[in-house]
């Protein structure tokens, strides 16, 4: 006798443990049988009842629209989130930001077909003029950071209106506010909130993403803070490493496989050199190549030619 599958949605994943969707909208508890499963929160899953009822077993993961990859420590990449369509990545003016782990978030998402935004929560705090350049900056690539503070409340519509219909996921280093964003757009939800002391002690408050429903019929993703953040390297578009002014930009460059380093009549430099590419936006490219070039085999980063 056959038993029937069919398919839910990961909104949880913790270790072996994932929590699980149904199309009914029940959520249950599920397992993957087999080690070699990788599930990650947004991930679509054929499933089947246990002979007991009480858990689902995972037999398969369907092909992901999208997926967010990341380095990890041992030289491979794993995904983080799948089926994504917006990530959101969150900066504060407290804790410091790192602006390097904010630009790798925004290249791993446009080198995957993810719609990037940048989130300044905390805007309650103020805005110095440091902070105010960058912000500059990140205009001068294309983006248009949306001001929000969790605490006040303010810009909250702004936020939900960019989630919209679509899977949105908030991300950035711990302590920026991303789960007390999720918690003022699903008040409904239990979302643990951390003090501020435990960030600037590198501990997190949220230690596994997991995926609410919005209001508007879209669905949001808390994922838990990070120190830093390495995209996959052999993912990123050759000619931009994901950078989207670079992208803009290199269609001026004498050479089609102009890497923006020192190749003479580069379209990229000039514009760094006149104003109209941010230079630390630049130096983040050159860290992000940097790295690739010492960690991906040649034959695996060759540029596409033409
Ligand atoms: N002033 C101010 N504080 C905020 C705001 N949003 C969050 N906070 C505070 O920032 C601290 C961290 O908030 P969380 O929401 O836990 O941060 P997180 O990004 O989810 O942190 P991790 O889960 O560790 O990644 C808490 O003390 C919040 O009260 C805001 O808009 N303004
Ligand atoms: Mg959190
Ligand atoms: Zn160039």
């Amino acid at each position: 006798m056959s038993v029937a599958t069919f398919d839910a949605q990961v909104i949880g994943a913790f270790g072996r443990q994932v929590r699980l969707r149904l199309a009914d909208g029940r959520e249950l508890p599920g397992r993957p049988l087999g080690r070699a499963l990788s599930i990650v929160c947004g991930d679509t899953v054929r499933c089947r009842l246990d002979a007991r009822h009480t858990e689902l077993h995972v037999l398969a993961v369907l092909p992901r629209r999208t997926a967010l990859y990341r380095s990890n420590t041992r030289g491979g990449i794993e995904p983080v989130l799948a089926n994504i369509e917006r990530l959101l990545v969150v900066i504060a003016p407290l804790p410091a930001p790192d602006l390097f782990v904010a630009d790798r978030y925004l290249a791993a998402a446009e080198s995957a077909g993810i719609q990037a935004l940048l989130v300044l929560n905390k805007a309650d705090l103020g805005i110095d003029a440091q902070l105010a350049a960058e912000l500059d900056g990140y205009v001068l690539a294309g983006y248009r950071p949306i001001s929000v503070s969790a605490a006040a409340a303010l810009g909250l519509e702004t936020l939900q209106e960019a989630c919209g219909a679509h899977l949105a996921a908030l991300v950035g280093q711990s302590g920026v506010g991303k789960s007390s964003l999720a918690a003022r757009l699903i008040p409904q939800a239990d979302i643990a909130i951390g003090a501020l002391a435990r960030a600037s002690e590198g501990r997190h408050t949220t230690t596994a993403s997991r995926l609410y429903a919005l209001a508007g019929g879209g669905q949001l993703a808390d994922s838990p803070g990070v120190r830093d953040f390495a995209p996959a390297l052999t993912h990123l578009d050759p000619r931009s490493l994901g950078f989207t002014e670079v992208a803009r930009l290199a269609s001026g460059c004498r050479f089609l496989d102009c890497q923006h380093l020192r190749e003479p009549d580069c379209a990229v430099r000039a514009a760094v050199a006149c104003g109209a590419m941010h230079a630390r936006r630049y130096e983040s490219y050159r860290r992000l190549h940097r790295l690739r070039h010492t960690l991906v085999p040649p034959q695996a980063r060759s540029p596409r030619r033409r």
